[in-house]
């Protein structure tokens, strides 16, 4: 069996997704995600110029060795556009290997480990009243565990919560030819958000798991004392407090506080992640299949955390299509240290695009027992939407100041 052709394919159901489609000899087709929120082209290229035209001749079963190949032949290593690339590959493998098999990819991985994979949502509003409404909507639909994002007094929208943003769902953030720009107060921030969560907590009590987002605005020594604020409230986990590139920041944060730390949604590799797993700064380790080089990637890098004792917390926003959650439900049911899984639902739209197995239910996801991936892109209705420039919005202090999110 051989690879005989390699598309790559974009569309914009609401907004910009990349997808690679690899077809073998025997007419097998596996799909891969490729997309980097607003960046997407970059990706189109790197796969259309540099990638395709080598993966034509190969054998799709040696999905190690393409991995290597391309990681290793590539001579420049790592970085979100690379990475992506290699996912989107890496990920078209698994799902061609599923399907000449009869099985879906978890059963490649080693069979399921649990039942169903617990999922957590999105709640957000400009101000309580919004964010109960938020909160109880997701609780009516089975939600198990949310994420509680809340706008700030003073400051006009920011990304993920504030005036107009009522039901979680805040992607895209814009769409035309420039990013929108925010204002940012991290004292504002800090005086508000403990407050939010005493109030959550006196409505909805204490079994319920709530996360944050902190977006990787704050120092150090800030973060130390969000997390410590915050430990009344018993959180599930604090995402992102620090900006990422920083591994040592965590240390300082983890030295003052007792609230559980989830960072890597854009980390890339093993490398960006592999001290704070290895010195147990983190509990919850975020990476996407799609940013992080695909389920090749992902499972060295839960398998390095397992010996750790931290757990997963795949990203899983709507920047991401539907293949790449469908490779983290996989991945989630069947390795040992899955801890939760994000889930924000894409518009109906995305989902007649991508038609999927996967399906919620009762707080859970499950990917299904379709033969690979599970998903299925239709080339009719993708065509029907072309790529928007978009762009997430950039973030700036009082004084002009561009700052960290
Ligand atoms: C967010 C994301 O889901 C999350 O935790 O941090 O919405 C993130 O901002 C986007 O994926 C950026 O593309
Ligand atoms: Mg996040």
């Amino acid at each position: 069996m051989k690879i005989s052709d390699a598309q790559v394919i974009i569309t914009s159901p609401g907004r910009n997704f990349v997808t690679l489609m690899v077809t073998t000899d025997d007419g097998v087709t596996g799909l891969g995600d490729a997309t980097v929120n607003g960046r997407e082209l970059a990706v189109a290229s790197y796969l259309r110029d540099h990638v395709a035209p080598l993966l034509i001749g190969r054998d799709p079963h040696r999905i190690e060795d393409t991995w290597q190949y391309l990681y290793k032949g590539a001579y420049w290593r790592r970085g979100p556009v690379t990475m992506a690339a290699i996912a989107a590959v890496d990920m078209a493998l698994w799902d061609i290997k599923g399907k000449v098999a009869g099985l879906p990819v978890y059963q490649l991985l080693g069979g399921a480990s649990r039942d169903g994979v617990l999922v957590y949502c999105h709640a957000s509003g400009s101000d309580i009243p919004e964010l109960f409404d938020s909160v109880e909507r997701h609780l009516e639909l089975g939600y198990r565990a949310v994420r509680i994002q809340s706008a700030v007094p003073g400051l006009g929208k920011i990304y993920g919560a504030g005036p107009g943003v009522s039901s979680g769902r805040y992607e895209p953030a814009g769409r035309g030819a420039a990013p929108s720009e925010e204002t940012w107060d991290t004292g504002a921030y800090l005086r508000h958000i403990p407050g939010v969560f005493e109030k959550v907590r006196e409505r909805f009590g204490p079994d319920l798991p709530l996360l944050h987002d902190a977006h990787h605005r704050l120092t150090p020594i800030q973060a130390a004392r969000l997390g410590r604020d915050l430990e009344p409230y018993d959180l599930f986990w604090l995402e992102d407090v620090t900006p990422a590139e920083d591994q040592e920041a965590l240390r300082l944060v983890r030295q003052h506080t007792t609230t559980p730390l989830a960072i890597g949604e854009v980390f890339n590799s093993i490398f960006d992640c592999e001290r704070l797993i290895r010195e147990r700064l983190i509990d919850y380790i975020r990476v996407a299949a799609v940013h992080a080089g695909g389920i090749t990637h992902l499972k060295r890098i839960f398998a390095l955390a397992e010996l750790y004792g931290v757990k997963s917390g795949s990203h899983g926003p709507t920047d991401v299509s539907p293949v790449t959650m469908a490779a983290a439900t996989h991945l989630d049911l069947a390795i040992p240290n899955f801890g939760i899984q994000e889930h924000m639902r894409h518009e109906p739209l995305v989902d007649e695009v991508f038609p999927h197995a996967y399906r919620f239910d009762d707080g859970y996801l499950h990917p299904g027992d379709e033969p690979g991936l599970g998903v299925r892109i239709d080339t009719e209705r993708a065509a029907r939407y072309p790529y928007e420039p978009a762009y997430l919005p950039v973030n700036r202090l009082a004084d002009g100041t561009v700052h960290d999110w």
